[in-house]
């Protein structure tokens, strides 16, 4: 049974395996909300994913969800952060091994894709997609790794406005969510990701993103689904 509306924030949020935040309400003074690569060529209709073949209903199916979050979050003036998977114009941060493995399935990392060089910063496919814009003063975070703490800022940014719970979002929910999520959770934020609000290129590999979230009773977490995090912001 969630907890009921108190003075300093919201009730916890009714997830699995546990209610979130592990220690009682929270709030905009210590919660942010962070939306990951929700990017043109990962869900953008003739973009890379899409021209890979992959069902884009997929990764576009989290588009609505967050867009209603987002909207319930930013009127309650929660920090938002959005991120973007990408790389430098001289490639001087690509691996080789990540270049290699890219171009070996015929989607080479900074050759020219059908919407730009994927995915390179400042190209069309590495823009957030239009429905999901970040708005003027909220944080974008630039990373060329999966993981959104791997040479970000991020950490950094959080720790400065004393947020310690964190609502992942975003795409893709076996590989950027995936690494982005046991990296707060080492980091001691107490992390809630809403399985509706994610999608990956195979269903089968989204579900199992999720179990492995809620083994042995919350391993890096615990997951909602959006209509849970929108009732506790409702203060029920
Ligand atoms: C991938 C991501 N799948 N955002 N990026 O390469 O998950």
């Amino acid at each position: 049974m969630p907890s009921a509306p108190t003075a300093c924030g919201f009730p916890q949020v009714a997830a699995d395996p546990y209610p979130w935040p592990f220690d009682g309400p929270f709030g905009p003074a210590d919660t942010a909300l962070l939306v990951i690569d929700m990017q043109t060529d990962f869900c953008g209709k003739d973009r890379y994913v899409d021209v890979m073949g992959c069902d884009l209903a997929l990764t576009r199916a989290p588009i609505e969800p967050i867009s209603r979050v987002l909207a319930a979050m930013r009127a309650h003036g929660f920090t938002t952060v959005h991120t973007r998977e990408g790389h430098c114009l001289d490639l001087s941060d690509l691996p080789a091994n990540k270049r290699w493995r890219s171009q070996r399935i015929g989607a080479g990392i900074g050759e020219p894709g059908p919407c730009g060089r994927i995915p390179v910063r400042g190209e069309p496919g590495w823009e957030i997609v239009p429905e999901l814009p970040p708005l003027p003063g909220e944080i974008v975070v630039d990373k060329p790794g999966k993981g959104s703490f791997f040479t970000t800022d991020l950490e950094l940014v959080l720790r400065t406005r004393d947020i310690r719970n964190l609502v992942l979002t975003g795409i893709a929910t076996d590989v950027c969510v995936h690494t982005t999520m046991p990296e707060a959770n080492d980091r001691g934020f107490e992390c809630l990701l809403l399985e509706d609000c994610c999608g990956a290129t195979k269903r089968s590999n989204h579900d199992a993103a999720i179990d492995m979230i809620k083994m042995q009773g919350g391993v890096f977490g615990t997951v909602a689904r959006s209509d849970d995090l929108l009732a506790a912001l409702r203060g029920r």
